[in-house]
C-alpha cells in the first residue's frame, strides 16, 4: 500500500470510529473527549467515578503485567546467555496472585453493587412521569408532582421538522447546517421535548408500546430499556437547569436513529408555570365542545345511550 493509500484508508477508518464511537452516539461530545461525561444529575456522579476508579485498578493491572513480560522477554533472553530455572510452582506465590485479583474483584463489585442499588431505589420521589417508546417516538404522561396527581399532560414526542426534512433520501440539505445555537442537533432535536423541574427527584416508569426501546440521556447517567408489558422503574435528580439529549439506545427498527429524546430542566418555578399552561391547555378544549354545540353532546349522550338496548338485541 502507498502512502496515500495509508493515509486514505487511515483517515476512513478515523471516519468510522468517530461516527461510531465519537459522533451522534454520544449525544453531546466535546471535540476530542475521552472520559464520559459527569453528567448532570445527583447519580450521575456514580457511574462516572466508578468507571475512573476500574479504569485506574485496569492500568495499573496493565503495567505491571505488562512490564513484568517485557522485562522477561528482554532482560532475560537467551541470546544474552539467560538459563531457564527448573522449578515449576511455588504456592506462595499462587496463594498470591488468586488471593490479590479476588480482593480487587470483591471491592469492585461491592462499589458497584452499591451504585446499582441506590439506581433502582425510587423511594421519595417527588414526582413520576411514564415513558412509552413507540417505532419510532416517545410518548411521555405526567402521573404525579409532589404527591398530587396531574390531570391529562401527555404528549407524544417525535423528531424535529429540520432534522426529518434533512434526513430525507436526496434532500440536499446539510446535516451540519442543523443547528439550536452553537450545536449541531440533526437527529438530536424533538418536537416537544420532556419538560421536567430540578432538584426534584423523579421517578421514571419506563415500557415500550410495540418493540424494545430504551430510553438514553448521556447526562442522567443511565439508560433503560422499554419492553412492552413491563414497567421499569429508575429515577433522576437534576442539579442544573439545562437542555439534555440523548437517543433509543435499543435497535428496534428501521427509524431507530430518528428517535432522539430532548430533556428540558427547569427551575422549579418555571416548571410549576409550565405544568399550569399544559393543564389548562388540555382542559380547555372537552370544557368548550361541551359549552358551544350542546346539540352535539345531546347527540352524544342519545348514541351512548342506545349501545345498552343494542347490545340486548345481540
Ligand atoms: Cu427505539
Amino acid at each position: 500500500m502507498t502512502s496515500g493509500g495509508i493515509r486514505r484508508s487511515f483517515a476512513a477508518w478515523a471516519g468510522l470510529a468517530f461516527a461510531l464511537f465519537g459522533g451522534a452516539v454520544q449525544a453531546a461530545p466535546h471535540p476530542w473527549q475521552l472520559n464520559m461525561e459527569r453528567g448532570a444529575s445527583t447519580w450521575s456522579q456514580v457511574p462516572y467515578h466508578l468507571n475512573n476508579i476500574s479504569l485506574g485498578v485496569c492500568v495499573v493491572i496493565g503495567v505491571l503485567v505488562f512490564g513484568a513480560m517485557f522485562i522477561a522477554m528482554f532482560r532475560f533472553r537467551k541470546s544474552r546467555g539467560a538459563v531457564a530455572e527448573t522449578w515449576s510452582h511455588n504456592t506462595k506465590l499462587e496463594i498470591v496472585w488468586t488471593t490479590i485479583p479476588v480482593l480487587i474483584l470483591i471491592v469492585l463489585a461491592y462499589l458497584a453493587t452499591g451504585g446499582l442499588t441506590s439506581w433502582a431505589d425510587t423511594t421519595g420521589s417527588q414526582m413520576t412521569v411514564k415513558v412509552t417508546g413507540y417505532q419510532w417516538k416517545w410518548r411521555y404522561d405526567y402521573i404525579s408532582y409532589h404527591g398530587k396527581p396531574i390531570e391529562k399532560v401527555g404528549f407524544m414526542s417525535k423528531l424535529d421538522k429540520l432534522s426529518n426534512e434533512t434526513r430525507q433520501l436526496d434532500s440536499g440539505m446539510n446535516p451540519y447546517a442543523v443547528k439550536v445555537g452553537n450545536q449541531n442537533t440533526y437527529l438530536l432535536n424533538v418536537d416537544k421535548p420532556l419538560v421536567v423541574p430540578i432538584n426534584t427527584k423523579i421517578r421514571f416508569l419506563i415500557t415500550g408500546g410495540d418493540v424494545i426501546h430504551s430510553w438514553w440521556v448521556p447526562a442522567l447517567g443511565w439508560k433503560l430499556d422499554a419492553i412492552p408489558g413491563i414497567i421499569n422503574a429508575a429515577w433522576t435528580n437534576i442539579k442544573t437547569p439545562g437542555t439534555y439529549r440523548g437517543q433509543c439506545a435499543e435497535l428496534c427498527g428501521q427509524d431507530h436513529g430518528f428517535m432522539p429524546i430532548v430533556v428540558v430542566a427547569k427551575s422549579k418555578a418555571d416548571f410549576a408555570k409550565w405544568l399550569a399552561e399544559q393543564e389548562a391547555k388540555s382542559a380547555r378544549p372537552a370544557a368548550a365542545t361541551a359549552a358551544a354545540t350542546p346539540a352535539a353532546a345531546a347527540a352524544k349522550t342519545l348514541q351512548l345511550a342506545a349501545v345498552p338496548s343494542k347490545a340486548k338485541q345481540g
